[in-house]
């Protein structure tokens, strides 16, 4: 087995975390490389892009969180095989990706501007992007987003949503996605509650 080590910032969610858990929902040994953010300007000239994540495979150096996720889930078998539904998982995380963007950028914003532009996300952005993936998701069976079965795109939609409500992005109501998208928050309940998952957070001593 490859020597692989996951190199991302040090707090539960974002971009890395989807590839953290599904390595350990698998049962792959990592490395897990958790960068303070303190450290972060002096390690920022050494990743490929400027920006995390960046997973090692044996020395060589692989950036891009949806194409780590792809890897990893290839590894760990949380990404279909079938050429169809590799696609319907690749949509969703490329759909997540799209919601992140827009609110990174409002991440630097002076205070004011922050809370006003978030608050329009959350009234138009981000219900439509939650209320898209409840219909994807229930066209696709209703329980998991690809294949019927646990993938890496469901992983990156509960860390998506867990995010969401735990508060810590200001100005967004915490209750959005249970209001707007109830089967989604089924299906977060559903991957909350995968063993994989529980044990992941468990070890970690933090709530799912
Ligand atoms: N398209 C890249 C975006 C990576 C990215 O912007 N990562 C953020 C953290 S989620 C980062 O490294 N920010 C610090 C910086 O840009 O200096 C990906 O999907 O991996």
């Amino acid at each position: 087995m490859a020597k692989l080590k996951l190199t991302y910032f040090d707090f539960h969610g974002g971009r890395g975390e989807p590839a953290r858990l599904a390595l350990s929902v698998g049962g792959i040994a990592f490395e897990d490389d958790r960068v303070p953010l303190t450290d972060w300007e002096r390690r920022k000239a050494d990743t490929l892009y400027g920006a995390l994540p960046v997973l090692e495979v044996d020395g060589q150096t692989l950036a891009q969180s949806n194409a780590i996720n792809r890897y990893v889930g290839k590894l760990t078998d949380l990404y279909p095989t079938d050429p169809w539904q590799a696609a319907l998982c690749d949509e969703v995380m490329e759909a997540v990706e799209d919601i992140i963007n827009k609110l990174v950028a409002t991440f630097n914003l002076p205070e004011e501007q922050k809370k006003a532009q978030r608050q329009a996300l959350a009234e138009g952005p981000i219900t439509f992007y939650l209320t898209r993936l409840q219909e994807r998701l229930e066209e696709h069976g209703g329980r998991y987003f690809a294949a019927d079965r646990l993938s890496v795109a469901d992983l990156k939609v509960f860390i998506w949503i867990r995010q969401l409500r735990s508060g810590v992005l200001d100005h967004l109501p915490t209750d959005l996605p249970d209001r707007v998208a109830p089967k989604l928050m089924d299906h977060y309940e559903r991957v909350k509650n995968d063993p994989g998952v529980k044990a992941y957070y468990a070890k970690r001593g933090v709530a799912a």
